[in-house]
């Protein structure tokens, strides 16, 4: 990021950052560089430009503009947040060992149960709610600490600040996935993380329609190593899905203003609810009744438009009422993914989490009855009768 870069607002950056009037034409628009290859002079001859794997004007651009909405030096893409954590994950080697938070994405445990176990690297899970547990879990061949905050599903809050004192006294790399937040509503490289990633599919795209994911740090070395690995392995994203998410990324300091008062509106209406026999409990960092509420406030810039709560046993099961609800929802799509403009629910244990054993979900809190929302940026008086037919459904 330059120096003009950082003294300028988020709401500037997103909409400018790494996007200079394209040069021949003056288009204001970055171009989609629609191309695998570009011509050279003779071998060698080439305009700093050779293969569309390795370069690509629309991916810079992106990279470019992410990277200056977190306040780090580099961005780089690639073709899904999972593409990305493997990427990442490839700066290791066999016999090294990371720490990490132990409520996450289903796919993100599942890349480190089912493919870099495989590979020889050694993973520790911890609760992300006590910082000191990342400490006690290092051992003299951990080379990487990666949490998530919020987590997903359970939304549990970790303290940056206080888990990167503990990496940098230990000369370790600590992992933010921001995916739940957006570079609008935390700020992990300001807290002390080496590097953020985020699943762009999510909040930073916002629409639905692309499946990304970014890492960005201001490490000259880590940069220099992703770099070769985005390269090496090549795992990048199309042109055409860089251009959507920063055209998407456009909107994002909106949209997250929008996330933040819907979910907020949300959360206390069916916080209102509780002990009125279908809901057992909400959990929303922006409720005084989330364990972490002070952690919520110090360290997010919004609540966020996450929300995660518990159905009841009632006459029929937790599991059937939770069900119900998700089919009858009628606004409120029944779908994986989250952040996008538009609302979705979801049940974890049956759909992102399924590929968390049993024991281990039921270890985590991940039960039959959690169901998450991610409210969108609808008008919340729709939301909130689409749930509340739902919810007659499963009395
Ligand atoms: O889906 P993909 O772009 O590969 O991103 C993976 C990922 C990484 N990190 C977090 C926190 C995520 O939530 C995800 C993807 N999550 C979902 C698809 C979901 O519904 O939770």
């Amino acid at each position: 990021m330059s120096k003009t870069h950082s003294r300028q607002q988020l709401e500037t950056l997103a909409i400018h950052a790494g996007q200079p009037a394209e040069p021949v034409t003056g288009a204001i628009t970055p171009p989609v560089f629609m191309t695998s290859t570009y011509v050279q002079d003779g071998p060698g001859g080439h305009k700093g430009y050779e293969y569309s794997r390795t370069h690509n004007p629309t991916r810079q651009a992106l990279e470019a503009n992410i990277a200056a909405l977190e306040g780090g030096q580099f961005g780089v893409a690639f073709a899904s947040g999972c593409a990305a954590t493997t990427t990442i994950l490839h700066t290791l080697s066999a016999g090294d060992h990371v720490v990490a938070g132990d409520d996450l994405y289903g796919g993100t445990y599942r890349i480190f149960e089912r493919v870099m176990k495989q590979l020889g690297i050694s993973v520790s899970y911890v609760d992300p709610m006590r910082p000191a547990a990342f400490g006690e879990a290092m051992r003299p061949n951990t080379k990487l600490v990666w949490v998530e905050t919020p987590t997903n599903p359970l939304l549990k809050l970790c303290d940056i600040a206080e888990v990167a004192k503990l990496c940098h006294a230990a000369k370790l790399p600590l992992f933010v996935d921001n995916t739940f937040m957006s570079p609008v509503l935390q700020r992990p490289l300001e807290l002390g993380a080496t590097a953020v990633v985020h699943s762009t599919t999510k909040y930073i795209n916002g629409h639905a329609d692309v499946v990304g994911g970014v890492v960005v740090t201001s490490d000259v070395a880590l940069h220099e190593r992703l770099r070769f690995l985005q390269n090496a392995i090549g795992a990048v994203p199309g042109p055409l899905d860089c251009f959507l998410v920063m055209r998407g990324a456009k909107t994002l300091p909106l949209r997250m203003g929008r996330h933040c008062e819907n979910g907020q509106a949300m959360a206390e209406w069916l916080q209102a609810q509780v002990g009125h026999g279908l809901i057992e409990r909400v959990i929303y960092p922006g409720l005084p009744s989330h364990p972490q509420y002070e952690l919520a406030r110090r360290q997010m810039h919004g609540p966020g438009g996450m929300i995660s709560f518990v159905v009841a046993d009632g006459r029929l099961p937790a599991l059937e009422r939770a069900v119900k609800i998700l089919r009858q929802v009628k606004l409120i799509a029944c779908a994986e993914s989250l952040g996008g403009v538009e609302s979705l629910i979801e049940h974890p244990a049956s759909m992102t989490h399924a590929s968390i054993p049993v024991d281990k979900r039921a270890e985590l809190g991940i039960s039959d009855g959690l169901i998450r929302l991610s409210v969108g940026i609808e008008h919340i008086d729709d939301l909130r009768e689409d749930l509340a037919q739902a919810f007659a459904s499963a009395e």
